[in-house]
């Protein structure tokens, strides 16, 4: 093969690789229970530049709260086996861009599938979250249980690299999240952790991030969501709550868990913020972390994204 139609083989490939990415993000599909989506937090060149005026990096927290504590929270993701329960996939090797079906097992201390005893959690019993290992890349999506116990989804990796995956459940009141590592043959061309912001948009939504974030305690974090720089009324009931959050920290993508809080209801201004959304997260330690917000609107899922600097 010559020089230049090895080129032109590549450039096959990535048109492939590129197409068949944008055919996952054309295909979503909110009503399907596999329900997908995905967001390239690099596409756009310009994306988490805007400084870090925002940002409550330089805040005095001077405290001692919770710095001398034992091992303080525990981070969940950072194994494929925890508390007797194993993920077992069934493949890990993916092409980019090609759809790919994606089977796993919840298998317990004696090895066998767990079936029945899932709990559902933000409506669901299973949730899968699919992040190249750069952060650049992120999907949540629903496998269905099959009738041997085994969870099941079609996949699209659309690009070459590592990506860790999720699968945070809820077995006997206990929520666990084992992950493992998918591999995308190809040329990797991994992005930078974006600097820290506090905005990203998605759908023509802007989402501004407001949080009290310290290492090791609970902290409230509130997205405020507007359109055309009005408050946006319109969001639509996602997985029972306005939005879902992943966090996961810079370094080792260790994944936090987030929960939901209720509206602002009964704080002192006695009205509820119908575009707002808070969670309440305990960060493990001080640095950065990296933010997925998806919530919903006119019927479609939007994804916006932040690296946060949680300090000490
Ligand atoms: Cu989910």
């Amino acid at each position: 093969m010559s020089a230049s139609a090895k080129l032109v083989a590549f450039a096959l490939v990535l048109g492939l690789a590129f197409g068949g990415a944008a055919l996952a993000g054309a295909a979503l599909d909110p009503t399907d229970p596999e329900e997908t989506a995905v967001s390239h937090g690099g596409d756009d060149p310009g994306h988490g530049q805007t400084g870090h005026d925002d940002t409550p990096a330089d805040a005095e927290h001077e405290g001692d709260q919770g710095r001398h504590g034992g091992a303080g929270p525990a981070a969940g993701g950072l194994a494929v086996s925890q508390a007797g329960y194993t993920l077992e996939p069934q493949r890990t090797f993916f092409e980019p861009g090609k759809p790919t079906r994606f089977s796993f097992l919840i298998t317990d201390e004696q090895g066998r599938t767990v079936r029945d005893e899932f709990e559902p959690e933000h409506e669901r019993d299973l949730h899968l979250i699919v992040v190249r290992r750069d952060t650049a890349i992120y999907q949540h999506v629903h496998p269905r249980k099959q009738a041997d116990g085994a969870w099941s989804i079609e996949l699209t990796l659309p690009e070459p690299g590592v990506y860790r995956a999720y699968a945070d459940f809820t077995i006997e009141g206990t929520g666990l999240t084992l992950a493992t590592d998918l591999f995308v043959r190809g040329d990797f061309q991994p992005e930078p952790l974006p600097e820290p912001t506090t905005s990203d948009s998605d759908g023509g939504y802007d989402v501004e991030l407001r949080d009290d974030a310290m290492a090791k305690r609970e902290s409230e974090l509130t997205f405020v969501v507007s359109l055309a720089g009005q408050p946006a009324e319109n969001l639509e009931d996602y997985l029972g709550a306005k939005g879902h959050l992943v966090a996961l920290r810079d370094g080792d993508l260790a994944y936090l868990h987030v929960h939901p809080t209720a509206g602002h209801d009964d704080q002192a201004e006695g009205h509820d913020h119908e575009n707002e959304v808070s969670f309440a997260a305990t960060f493990p330690s001080a640095g950065r972390y990296r933010l997925f917000l998806q919530f919903k609107t006119e019927g479609e899922i939007r994804t916006v994204a932040y690296t946060m600097e949680v300090p000490r």
